[in-house]
C-alpha cells in the first residue's frame, strides 16, 4: 500500500473482496455546511450507502497522512473547524503531508485519494466548475482538471449556478468527461432539476450506469465521470429565490475582490445566509439521495467484475 495512505480496515476488507465501496468528501462537511448540521449529514450519509449494501469511505487528510476511511472523532474534527480547516485540492495534497496538517478534500483530491485506494465510485453535493465571470478571472476548479484524468465517478446534483454551468459543461466535453443523466435529459443546478441545459446520455437504472463504467473501463478510456442526479421534487428550491440569493453573493465576492480557493466557500456560506434554513435542508437532502444512487451502481459494479 501507498506510503502515505491509511485504508480503514473496513474498507480494506471491503476491496480486497471485491465489496462495493462508495467515496465521501470532506469539503463538503468542512466548508459546505454549517456545524452541527454537517456532522450529522456526514454521519447520514454513511448510513444511507450502508443501507444500501455498500461501505463508506469518508475521505480526509488527518496529521499529514492521507485518509480512505475516516473515524467518527475525525469527522467531529473537521466539521467543527469548518472553514479554518485547510480546503486541500490537487495542488495541496503534497505540502499538507509535508506539513503534517488535516485537511478536508475536494472533489479533486478525493478522486486522487479514492484512485489510489481503488475506490471508483464517489458521491457528494455538487462539483467545482467554471465561475462566473471566468473570461475575466480564469477562475475554473480544478475538479474539472481532475474528471479528465482520474478513473472515479462522481455521483452528484450537477452544480450550483454560481458557476457558470454552459461553460461548465463545454470545459468537460472538451476535455472528454461523459455526463450522464439519472432519469433526466437536463444537467440539474443543485438546488433545482432544471438549468435548461440538456443532456444527450440519460440513464434509467443503476444497472445501466455500472455497464457504462465497466465498459470504459474495459476501453483503457482513463478519466472521471460525471453522473447528474437531480434533487428529490419535493426539496426542489424555487428558481426565483434560489437564483437572486445567487446572484446577490457572486456580485458582493466581486465587490469584495474575493480570490483563489475562497471564492466558492464565500459564495455557499453567503447563498446559505441569504436563503436561511431552506437551502441547507435542500443541500442535506440532494447529498442523501446522491449517496443512495452512489451506493447502488458501486453494487452493480462489483457483481459485474
Ligand atoms: N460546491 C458545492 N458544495 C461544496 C463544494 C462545491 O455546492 O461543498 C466544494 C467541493 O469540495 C468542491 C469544491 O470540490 O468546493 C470546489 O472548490 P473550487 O471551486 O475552489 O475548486
Ligand atoms: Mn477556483
Amino acid at each position: 500500500m501507498h506510503r502515505y495512505l491509511d485504508v480503514s480496515p473496513e474498507v480494506a476488507e471491503a476491496l480486497a473482496s471485491g465489496k462495493a465501496v462508495v467515496a465521501l468528501e470532506s469539503t463538503i462537511i468542512s466548508h459546505g455546511m454549517p456545524y452541527p448540521q454537517n456532522v450529522e449529514t456526514a454521519f447520514r450519509v454513511e448510513k444511507v450507502v450502508r443501507d444500501a449494501g455498500a461501505v463508506p469511505a469518508t475521505i480526509a487528510i488527518m496529521g499529514g497522512r492521507l485518509k480512505v476511511g475516516l473515524d467518527a472523532e475525525a469527522v467531529r474534527s473537521l466539521g467543527k473547524k469548518g472553514r479554518d480547516a485547510v480546503k486541500v485540492s490537487r495542488r495541496d495534497i503534497a505540502w499538507t503531508i509535508a506539513n503534517r496538517l488535516d485537511g478536508a478534500t475536494t472533489v479533486a483530491a478525493t478522486m486522487i485519494l479514492a484512485a489510489m485506494a481503488g475506490v471508483r465510485v464517489f458521491a457528494t453535493g455538487g462539483i467545482g466548475g467554471v465561475h462566473r465571470g471566468a473570461e475575466r478571472t480564469m477562475d475554473i476548479s480544478a475538479d474539472l482538471e481532475e474528471l479528465a484524468a482520474t478513473d472515479v465517478a462522481v455521483v452528484c446534483a450537477g452544480a450550483k449556478s454560481i458557476l457558470d454551468l454552459s461553460k461548465t459543461l463545454e470545459y468537460l466535453e472538451t476535455r472528454g468527461v461523459p455526463v450522464i443523466g439519472f432519469r433526466t435529459r437536463e444537467f440539474p443546478a443543485f438546488y433545482t432539476s432544471r438549468s435548461g441545459m440538456t443532456l444527450e446520455m440519460r440513464a434509467e437504472e443503476p444497472a445501466d450506469i455500472a455497464r457504462f463504467l465497466r465498459a470504459k473501463r474495459d476501453l483503457g478510456l482513463s478519466g472521471g465521470v460525471v453522473i447528474a442526479n437531480p434533487i428529490p421534487p419535493e426539496f426542489e428550491m424555487e428558481a426565483s429565490v434560489i437564483g437572486s440569493a445567487i446572484d446577490r453573493a457572486v456580485a458582493e465576492a466581486e465587490a469584495q475582490g474575493i480570490r483563489g480557493k475562497e471564492t466558492t466557500p464565500f459564495l455557499l456560506a453567503r447563498v446559505k445566509e441569504l436563503t436561511g434554513g431552506e437551502s441547507l435542508e435542500s443541500n442535506i437532502a440532494l447529498v442523501l439521495n446522491n449517496a443512495k444512487l452512489a451506493a447502488m451502481v458501486a453494487v452493480e459494479l462489483a457483481s459485474l467484475a
